[in-house]
């Protein structure tokens, strides 16, 4: 399988995440992306690519045009006003208060934020430019005929809505490429979210459309973030009612169980014949995975891409969590191994 990265990702290298009370170290840090290519190239796994440039236009197809402008210079506007740290917000629009956009940096952030721990810094922007450049590229090999492509985004997107960034996302890379194949003549996309978390941004996103199907299995948001959305019940609204489908599952959740509600969603997925599958392809699923409860071990990675191969469709692979980073090079890479053993590759 061909993986298409790009060094840009360096970029976005926070010195900051709000956990714990504490400003410490992010979770979500340029050495995730290193262990993942190191493993790609160590395993030979195909051959690295760069990204090609497909300019703002697939970026705005997804995002607000005011949402990308922000991103680009709140970092500046930041430290134009003398504050001392990085950007993150205090104040947020919370339940019977006014949509309305404020003027000051500050009041932006809250306006923008969909959580408090990612702080904004100078290079995020060209990173998650980089990052959606990196899923467009993988999008078009698909289109060109190729059976699956890794898409090694970083910074990760599933967070992210047209409008709101947060959960160390900015960009949302794989409703991007999901945009990417339905603007050049696609009728139905499947994304299908294995990361950890629910996936609010695409699910966000789609959510009132019957072009895209969103199917994510993550921990229950009861119990852990985004906690405001990714519960059973939505199911999608209007148009999109039914296309839709979340499996929220409880702390310990092991790799059987795990599998059972993925066999289920691939069932959904297989009714709805998309053209494309997209993985949004977290793996802090991992049984030790620093901020996450599942319990899947590595091997069990390998039987994940094996299961996915079964649907025998095109699919297209995007990076998004995984935060024991010591194993996620193995982690990640066992998915498209798996894959590629159960296709034939
Ligand atoms: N107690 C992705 O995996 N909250 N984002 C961490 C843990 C943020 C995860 C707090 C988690 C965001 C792409
Ligand atoms: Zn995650």
């Amino acid at each position: 399988m061909e993986t298409i990265y790009t060094e840009k990702h360096k970029l976005r290298d926070a010195k900051t995440e709000l956990f714990g009370g504490k400003l410490v170290q992010p979770h979500e840090r340029p050495s995730r992306a290193e262990y993942v290519i190191d493993r790609v190239r160590k395993v030979r796994l195909g051959p690295v690519s760069d990204p090609d440039d497909f300019g703002m236009d697939p970026i705005h197809a997804i995002h607000e045009d005011h949402f990308t402008e922000f991103l680009k210079t709140a970092a500046a506007r930041w430290k134009a006003e003398g504050f001392e740290g990085e950007a993150i917000p205090t104040t947020w629009v919370a339940r019977r208060m006014s949509n309305i956009r404020p003027n000051f940096i500050e009041g932006q952030l809250g306006y923008y934020a969909l959580a408090g721990e990612t702080s904004l810094t100078e290079g995020t922007w060209e990173a998650a430019y980089a990052s959606a450049q990196v899923a467009l590229t993988g999008a078009e090999r698909i289109r060109d005929g190729a059976r699956s492509v890794f898409s090694l985004c970083r910074p990760p997107g599933h967070h992210a809505t047209a409008d709101m960034y947060g959960g160390y996302c900015f960009l949302n890379n794989a409703a991007i490429s999901a945009q990417h194949f339905l603007d050049k003549g696609a009728g139905r996309i499947a994304i299908l979210d294995v990361d950890f978390h629910h996936g609010n941004g695409t699910q966000d996103i789609f959510y009132d459309r019957d072009d895209v199907l969103f199917v994510s299995l993550h921990g229950d948001p009861h119990e852990t973030f985004p906690y405001h959305l990714g519960h059973a019940r939505e199911n999608g609204t209007g148009k999109g009612d039914g296309f839709n489908l979340n499996f929220p599952m409880p702390p310990g959740t092991p790799f059987d169980v795990w599998r059972a509600a993925m066999a289920k969603g691939l069932e959904r997925i297989a009714d709805y014949k998309p053209d494309v599958l997209i993985i949004s392809l977290g793996v802090d699923t991992f049984e030790t995975d620093p901020i996450s409860f599942f319990k899947l071990k590595s091997d069990d990675f390998k039987t994940m891409g094996a299961d996915i191969a079964a649907a025998n469709l095109p699919t297209h692979f995007i990076m998004e969590g995984g935060y024991d980073v010591d194993e996620i090079g193995v982690n990640a890479v066992n998915v498209l191994q798996g894959f590629d053993a159960a296709a034939g590759a």
